[in-house]
């Protein structure tokens, strides 16, 4: 092994002084073994982790066990005002930042809602983040912070945002204003560590990424942590040859070329990881470029996670291999044989480490529990006051389990309680256990179910209201042009904006709104992508993450489908799973609605909406109230789709004078025709179908009242359309997705939430499109979608009736 011994401590941040002091052999043991002592400790952790789990204190358990070394070399190298998306083996990696402590890494395996720092308990354990944004909403000192966005579990997910965060540092690097960044980056001179498993390379997510990086070219350290498996799949059935550094072949680097950096390195091998990362790191730190490190013959000791044992798929003889290769049992040989240390004081660091790790899992527990025993005592003594001595037999029957339990979960006390209540039915206390279980669930349920959306200041629904001012020599364009003439202004007015897509850039989009901005504006902010729906909404992701203000275009609704993933489990989730740590301001603009056939005219909209809760979800009828919309999405801190209407580019509409001022506030429908007869609710498109039918209808008589929703997601906060329905005793909810699909969410909040159905003289009723996908032309179109004449017909007989 060539490896020089003062090497990995050559941290390029250090001062004159410190460089001295660590060049002395004294100080280099030192940080050597100490980096020994967090691996055991990181390994203590694990099994003591893993042995929680299975006696019941824990739910489930995933350890970074096998991955402890590499992981401490990789943190050497990791700066304040880094980023990392990596996934649920990083925990070696977090302890060596000091991103997370024993006592607060159990905090979270216990799911302790008051002291998982991480997630507030929502997430599993070893789901990690920092905080990016403060309380108020606004962005924190991302510069000299490490910074770790929120883990998900789907594997890959994390590939697509950490492109994003990577090409970040792109966009601060080129901007004029970096004045307004300074606490965002340092000039985007800072890297995006991002960790993946071997078998999770699968992905489409990671092809996506890869290919983008090495065309993009942007600082991302890309992490293969290779053990041999992905739960019971090994490499060979993962990964073509066998290898993911082999397989990467086409997109490594070469002279002249774009690409990635590729380098190899055994996951046991400590010295020559600290060697690895210190040239690769510096390499993507100085280029601004990818690299990605495939680390090699790393284990998994205590096998997956909790749910089943390797030894059920693993032969004996990997499993003797993987004992052997342990990375902690290397670098204690490597230390041993370097005489760096002796035999007894490893001894002694190793109880010393167990004991330490004891200690603090012990500390998170009572505190994790404590509250929980003290309600439980204060529940069960309520329960028992005043009984007579049946029904204290009774009681204490019904109190046993909970009572003798170790680890009483909440609703374990809530249970138990409630029972006792259904059994006694003359409880002589009831009132006063009734008031304890409704304070205890009011004050325990807001928990598991805040941050869904920013709820500070920065929440989008705050946005003030600014009315659009139109002078009497407003210009009218169309639809596309008013799009055009508003990017032109906002562009020039902020520099957080940045656009990008499929022919977005260069041709201005599908439907011109970005024609001839590329050239205005610069090509760092406006700019075409590859076919690649789901990284560029992770890259839109990962830059909002940052920050900064993507507007990131999807070419037609029907391609949101590839980008879903990420939209529900990564952009939706993600301020609710930091416990409000983080957000992802990030609008995603598509156009949809009708258009031609079975890839060109969806609607999915009950797709959309019930897999993206923690979004907002506009439907705009015009491209004025798209930019309404806009206006108030950038001001708030909530990530958004924004559906603009293929059948409004070529609308003509009066523009504004305050075009890049005024705001349409979200969850606020509208009445765009007022009426008597009957409520219809719509949005987008298939409201001109509705007007159509209207001037119909009304020359049969029935006057029609069309609301527009405006926004899915919120839904009509104040309950406007029962005001509608109040006077009209009669609603149709109108739209083009299937049947059951968006119309029906319709329904249910304004029959159900809003109590609807108190004011209805007939049935309430959907009409939406066929369950089919629609067939191709303008009569597949008149068939698969609601037409006017089916609206007329419906809306006469519920008239009718
Ligand atoms: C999209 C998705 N599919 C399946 C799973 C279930 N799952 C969790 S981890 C895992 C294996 C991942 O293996 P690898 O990427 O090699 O990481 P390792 O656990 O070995 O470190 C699977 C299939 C998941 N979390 N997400
Ligand atoms: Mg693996």
């Amino acid at each position: 092994m060539n490896f020089d011994p003062y090497f990995c401590l050559m941290e390029s941040t250090l001062d004159a002084t410190a460089k001295q002091d660590m060049l002395s052999f004294e100080a280099f043991r030192n940080s050597v073994i100490s980096d020994y002592r967090m691996a055991l400790l990181s390994r203590e952790v694990s099994l003591l982790g893993r042995r929680e789990v299975l006696t019941g204190k824990a739910k489930f358990g995933i350890f970074g066990d096998g991955k402890e070394v590499a992981q401490i070399a990789l943190a050497k190298f990791f700066q304040k005002g880094d980023f990392r998306s990596g996934y649920y083996r990083d925990q070696t990696f977090m302890f060596a930042l000091g991103v997370t402590n024993v006592e607060d890494y159990f905090s979270q395996l216990y799911s302790d809602v008051y002291h998982d720092p991480y997630s507030g308990g929502k997430n599993m354990n070893a789901h990690f983040a920092t905080e990016f944004v403060n309380k108020n909403g606004l962005w924190s000192d991302l510069v000299n912070s490490y910074n770790i966005s929120a883990d998900i579990a789907p594997t890959a997910g994390q590939m697509v945002r950490a492109l994003g965060m990577a090409f970040a540092s792109n966009c601060f690097r080129s901007s004029k204003h970096k004045d307004q960044f300074s606490n965002l980056s340092n000039n985007g001179n800072e890297v995006c560590f991002c960790t993946i498993g071997d078998a999770s390379t699968s992905e489409g997510h990671f092809w996506e990424v890869v290919n983008a990086a090495g065309v993009i070219q942007a600082p991302l350290a890309i992490f293969v942590y290779d053990d041999g498996y992905g739960i019971s799949v090994p490499t060979s059935l993962q990964t073509t040859k066998g290898s993911i550094s082999e397989a990467l072949k086409g997109i490594e680097i070469e002279h002249g070329t774009n690409g990635i950096k590729i380098y190899t390195v055994k996951g046991w091998d400590y010295a020559a990881l600290c060697e690895t990362f210190e040239e690769g790191i510096s390499y993507t730190r100085e280029t601004h470029t990818p690299v990605l490190f495939h680390i090699q013959e790393m284990t998994q000791p205590q096998g997956h996670s909790t749910s089943g044992s390797h030894e059920r798929y693993k032969s004996s003889e990997r499993l003797q291999w993987e004992r052997e290769w342990d990375c902690n049992k290397k670098m204690r040989e490597w230390l041993l044989l370097n005489e760096l240390t002796t035999e007894d004081i490893l001894q002694e660091l190793e109880i010393e480490v167990k004991q330490e790790v004891r200690f603090f899992k012990l500390a998170a527990w009572e505190k994790y529990i404590s509250p929980i025993k003290e309600k439980l005592i204060e529940g069960v003594q309520l329960a028992q006051e005043g009984l007579n001595d049946t029904d204290l037999k009774l009681v204490l029957d019904l109190l046993h389990d909970l009572v003798h339990s170790k680890e009483p979960l909440k609703r374990d006390i809530f249970r138990a309680l409630n029972l006792v209540l259904e059994k006694v039915t003359n409880h002589p206390n009831k009132i006063a256990v009734r008031d304890f279980l409704d304070a205890y669930y009011k004050q325990q349920a807001p928990f598991y179910s805040k941050d869904l959306y920013n709820e500070g200041p920065l929440s989008t629904l705050n946005v003030s209201v600014v009315e659009p001012i139109y002078t009497v020599d407003a210009p009218i364009l169309n639809g596309y042009e008013v799009l055009n003439h508003y990017f032109d202004l906002l562009f020039e007015q902020n520099p957080f904006v940045y656009a990008f897509g499929e022919d977005l850039g260069n041709i201005g989009d599908v439907n011109q709104g970005f024609a001839g901005l590329q050239i205005k504006h610069g090509v760092d902010r406006i700019f075409d992508t590859g076919i690649r729906e789901q990284s560029i909404i992770g890259q839109a992701h990962g830059m909002a993450m940052r920050g900064l203000r993507p507007i990131a275009e999807i070419q037609y609704l029907d391609y949101l489908l590839y980008g879903i993933q990420t939209l529900s489990d990564d952009i939706a989730t993600l301020h609710y799973r930091s416990n409000g740590l983080q957000s992802s301001p990030v609008i995603i603009r598509t156009r949809g609605h009708r258009l031609e056939g079975i890839f060109h005219s969806g609607s999915p909209m009950g797709v959309i909406i019930n897999a993206l809760r923690g979004m907002y979800v506009c439907v705009p009828r015009n491209m004025v109230q798209a930019v309404g919309m806009y206006n108030t999405l950038l001001r708030g801190n909530d990530p958004a789709l924004l559906i603009e209407c293929l059948n409004g580019y070529r609308l003509k509409e009066t523009v504004p004078a305050n075009i890049t001022e005024f705001t349409v506030p979200l969850g606020k429908p509208e009445v765009i025709k007022e009426g008597n007869d009957i409520t219809i609710v719509s949005y987008g498109s298939t409201l001109r179908i509705i007007e159509d039918a209207a001037i119909r209808l009304n020359d049969m008589g029935i006057d029609c009242e069309i609301i527009d929703v405006q926004t899915l997601l919120p839904f009509d906060i104040n309950h406007q359309i029962l005001v509608s329905l109040k006077k009209t005793n009669r609603i149709i909810f109108i739209d083009e997705d299937v049947p059951g699909g968006a119309s029906a969410y319709l329904y249910q909040q304004v029959i159900e939430v809003q109590g609807g159905y108190r004011y209805l003289d007939v049935a309430a009723r959907t009409l939406s499109a066929k369950a089919h996908r629609p067939a191709f032309a303008s009569d597949g179109d008149y068939f698969s979608k609601p037409n006017t004449e089916e609206i007329i017909k419906v809306i006469s007989e519920m008239i009718a009736e």
